[in-house]
């Protein structure tokens, strides 16, 4: 299975250790395509890499490619915003985390989007228990109608 992760990169990375935690669980359960995405060492700032163009084409492949996405939405990110919308409209399996202890509410545009599970959490544990059921209900999606992933 191949999962893409999305979280905040110049939206902010002040929950790069969550995403790091995510990370690690997801790969329990198949590829996680995104991994950098967690890594601590990657700031708001960090342009060393490939240009934006090199980015969105590699990042846009790997979200075609993918089986479902998994975000973080808690820190408000355009790209994840971008990411979200791209992986409704391809009809890929979403699952949005979210923690309401966090000052701003949700956006209206992902809370309320028809095709994504938005689950609030607390603790990282939380988190994982949320990942393993929407991952075994998509799992029992496509054995009951060939649906899923
Ligand atoms: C690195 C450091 C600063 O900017 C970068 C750019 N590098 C990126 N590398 C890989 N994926 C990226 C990068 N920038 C954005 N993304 C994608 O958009 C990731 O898949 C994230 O889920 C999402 C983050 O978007 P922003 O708007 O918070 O950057």
């Amino acid at each position: 299975m191949k999962i893409y992760f999305a979280g905040a990169i110049r939206g902010g990375r002040e929950d790069a250790g969550i995403y790091q935690a995510v990370i690690t669980y997801l790969s329990t359960f198949g590829e996680v395509l995104t991994e950098h995405v967690g890594d601590p060492g990657l700031s708001v700032q960090g342009d060393d890499g490939p240009n934006d163009r090199y980015i969105h084409d590699r990042d846009m492949a790997w979200l075609r490619a993918a089986d479902l996405l998994v975000a973080e939405v808690s820190v408000p990110s355009l790209g994840v915003g971008y990411e979200l919308g791209w992986a409704s409209a391809l009809g890929k399996p979403i699952l949005c985390l979210y923690r309401p202890a966090v000052e701003r509410p949700l956006s209206a545009m992902i809370a309320g989007g028809p095709g994504m599970t938005v689950k609030g959490y607390a603790r990282i544990d939380e988190a994982e228990t949320i990942i393993r059921e929407f991952i075994q209900n998509r799992l029992m999606d496509r054995r009951l109608n060939g649906k899923g992933f």
